[in-house]
């Protein structure tokens, strides 16, 4: 694993540093956009005083931390690998090169001593899954690794209520940042209630120092920030084209790994790109209150 100096040299001063993950990048946004937005959140974080550090696989070297060469490559190299938890060893030993995922880039930026990262919506429990097992793996990384996850919610295109009673199973710690309901991802609200509700970055460093001092609670704290009410996508519509986008990959019968960037997609074309509005406005927002956690953090 090669950490970049400038990570590395905040970490041992312990300077705040926020990972991000690159997956969103490469198989999450459209091209050309996709590398404007790379270097913008890199910026988000910049401002709120931290170190971006984000997280990928290039040429089978786990990276924590790229530059500018590096972001480039993730947003614009063909036929990048989607790179979960399992998929490293894989990647590192055959000298491929991949975004890592929520779970991918977890365990990474763990390893190398960065405890807060920001992100969209994690993957969960996919609607079905009844009949078909397909839960992300984000969820059991995320019951095991001790990092702070600033996002909004999970992606609405699963079950929630499924994917919050699974966070439960698996011990994951969630939060909701001035809000007493779970995060909709492109919706201010998805209606569930959240248990636990913190007002400021410096109560939700708060917990993250509880966690260490308590010890033995190797798991994730969630911090749920809504993506703002008036920047949010159009509920109804949201409901209609997400209804229409399961239709269509049930019929064309995409699955695993596909599904996730299937539907993200789909819902950029069916809602005249209003999806990915909301979509970035709430990457904006987590990756602004992840840099505002991770200085409080530094400070205590
Ligand atoms: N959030 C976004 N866009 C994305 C993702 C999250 O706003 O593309 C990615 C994350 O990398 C997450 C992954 O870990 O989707 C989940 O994919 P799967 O359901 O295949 O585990
Ligand atoms: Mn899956």
């Amino acid at each position: 694993m090669r950490v970049s100096e400038e990570v590395a040299e905040a970490l041992a001063a312990g300077r705040p540093v926020v990972a991000l993950e690159s997956t969103i990048i490469s198989h999450g946004l459209p091209q050309p956009r996709n590398l404007q937005v790379a270097l913008e959140l890199e910026e988000i974080v910049r401002e709120a005083g931290a170190v971006p550090a984000t997280v990928a696989v290039l040429d089978g070297v786990p990276r924590v931390g790229l530059d500018k060469d590096g972001l480039d490559r993730i947003a614009t190299e063909p036929g990048l690998r989607k790179l979960g938890y399992r998929d490293l060893a894989p990647a590192a030993a055959l000298g491929l090169s991949g975004a890592t995922t929520v779970s991918g880039t977890s365990f990474l930026a763990a390893r190398a001593g960065v405890r807060v990262f920001a992100t969209g919506g994690l993957g969960g429990v996919h609607r079905g899954w009844t009949t078909v097992q397909d839960e992300s793996a984000d969820i059991d990384t995320l019951g095991r690794t001790r990092i702070t996850v600033v996002c909004a919610g999970v992606k609405s295109i699963l079950d929630v209520p499924a994917t919050l009673q699974r966070l439960e199973t698996k011990q994951v710690s969630v939060v909701g940042y001035r809000t007493d309901e779970f995060p909709g991802f492109y919706l201010h609200s998805s209606g569930e209630p959240v248990d636990w509700r913190v007002e400021t970055p410096q109560e939700a460093a708060g917990i993250m120092r509880a966690q260490d001092a308590l010890g033995g609670l190797e798991t994730a704290l969630i911090v749920a920030n809504p993506v703002p009410a008036d920047l949010q996508l159009d509920p109804d519509l949201h409901d209609r084209v997400l209804a229409e986008g399961l239709r269509a990959a049930e019929e064309r019968g995409v699955t695993g790994q596909a599904i996730t960037p299937f539907l993200l997609e789909y819902l950029v074309e069916g809602t005249d790109g209003a999806s990915l509005e909301a979509n970035l406005a709430a990457v904006r927002g987590n990756t602004a209150l992840a840099g505002r956690i991770a200085a409080a953090w530094a400070a205590g």
